[in-house]
């Protein structure tokens, strides 16, 4: 069939919007309508060309929200009619990353998901009879879809594509982090690193979780407002400190973070984040993407006083059994995602989206088909 998609000829070059060919669903894979997709910035940072793993051609996007349109041989879990959000990290609940109850890293189509393949090692798009690749497993940025069965969370029928596409990232990566990952206890003092639409993410994870002290800290002083409607208690904007910023958010907190959330891709900040944690238990997390060929340094002096060095991908959450229970959390007002999308366009504008996000002007662009 023919569908609209922006494709990714290149890195640094922007998107254009073609008609490309999508083949059917074969065995355990489903075709998705698309109705929304967010426009994170780990698409921006694979179109830079500082992705690792970027290739090209391929159709980005990893944020959606869709309906099950046709399903492939063998496909049980979904039917045409259903609602779902495709998940870059797929639970297959069978593989030994899944069953091992430590880690939400499904490794069952990895291989192939990291080449911008299906799991039988082919595309189902094309352009000119030449495959284009798939991106993340999920390609968003696409009326229609191919995913792998594992990979779409099935969700209600009344929660809305254009809010809930952003929970098949970046509100699960934050909330999950603080929920998942660093399990933040009542009472805990956390500081975020990074107020975008990652980090006030945390924040709100933060406070759902009772965090008593939430400090964020941001170069852009326009971020403050929106993170303490989110629930942040103090804002610290690096430019305006006087000396280090390790020693004064050691002391704001009264002897360091217990949990520390790096929310930007910055090896400098991923240090100050370990840093400013409490001596003997403070844990900090990395959830920035940091560019190709960087390396992470700190005294391992830092690491024997028992500050603790961590990472995670997609919140650690195992979309599958996780992600419907977010939706859940938004339809019943427990969570704020309507605040964080703060531009919607149409496909043909999603360039627009890759600027306001450079620009500091967006938390979260929104496509809707
Ligand atoms: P964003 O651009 O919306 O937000 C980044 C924020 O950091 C901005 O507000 C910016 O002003 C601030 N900032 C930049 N440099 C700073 C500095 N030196 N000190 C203080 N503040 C600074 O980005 P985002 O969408 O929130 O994504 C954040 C990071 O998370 C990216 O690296 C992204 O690739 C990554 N990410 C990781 C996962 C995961 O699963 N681990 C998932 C999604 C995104
Ligand atoms: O299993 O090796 C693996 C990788 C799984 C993908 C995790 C990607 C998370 C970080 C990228 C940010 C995604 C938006
Ligand atoms: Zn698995």
């Amino acid at each position: 069939m023919d569908v609209r998609a922006a494709v990714a000829h290149q890195a640094g070059q922007p998107l254009t919007i073609e008609t490309v060919q999508l083949e059917g669903p074969r065995e355990g894979e489903v075709l998705v309508e698309i109705k929304a997709t967010g426009i994170c910035h780990t698409d921006a940072f694979t179109l830079s060309g500082d992705d690792p793993e970027g290739l090209f051609p391929a159709i980005l996007g990893h944020e959606g929200a869709g309906v099950v349109v046709e399903v492939g041989a063998g496909v049980r879990s979904l039917k045409p009619g259903d609602h779902v959000i495709p998940l870059y990290v797929p639970e297959c609940r069978q593989c030994n990353y899944c069953t091992s109850g430590k880690t939400n890293l499904c490794q069952a189509v990895r291989e192939t998901q990291g080449a911008g393949l299906m799991p039988d090692g082919s595309s189902r798009f094309s352009l000119g009879g030449k495959p284009v690749l798939h991106y993340m497993g999920t390609s968003t940025f696409a009326n229609y879809t191919v995913v792998p069965e594992i990979s779409l969370a099935k969700i209600r029928e009344d929660a809305p594509f254009e809010k809930v596409c952003y929970i098949g990232c970046g509100v699960t990566t934050g909330i999950g982090a603080v929920i998942n990952t660093a399990k933040v206890e009542p009472g805990a003092n956390v500081v975020v690193f990074g107020l975008g639409g990652i980090g006030l993410n945390v924040i709100q994870g933060a406070r759902l979780a009772g965090a008593d002290m939430i400090v964020g800290v941001d170069l852009n002083e326009s971020k403050r407002a929106l993170a303490e409607k989110f629930g942040m208690t103090h804002f610290v904007n690096p430019k305006e400190v006087e000396g280090d910023l390790v020693p004064y958010l050691v002391n704001l907190t009264k002897g360091g973070a217990d949990y520390s959330f790096e929310c930007i891709g910055n090896v400098k900040t991923m240090r100050q984040a370990l840093e400013c944690c409490h001596k003997g238990w403070g844990e900090s997390i990395i959830i920035g993407v940091a560019g190709a060929g960087q390396e992470i340094s700190t005294r391992p002096f830092q690491l024997v006083t028992g500050r603790v060095w961590r990472g995670t991908a997609f919140g650690g959450a195992k979309g599958r059994t996780q992600v419907p229970q977010i939706v859940d959390w938004y339809m019943d007002g427990k969570i704020n995602i309507d605040d964080l999308i703060t531009h919607v366009m149409p496909l043909d504008e999603i360039n627009t989206a890759f600027d306001l996000m450079h620009e500091g002007k967006s938390i979260r662009s929104v496509v809707t088909f």
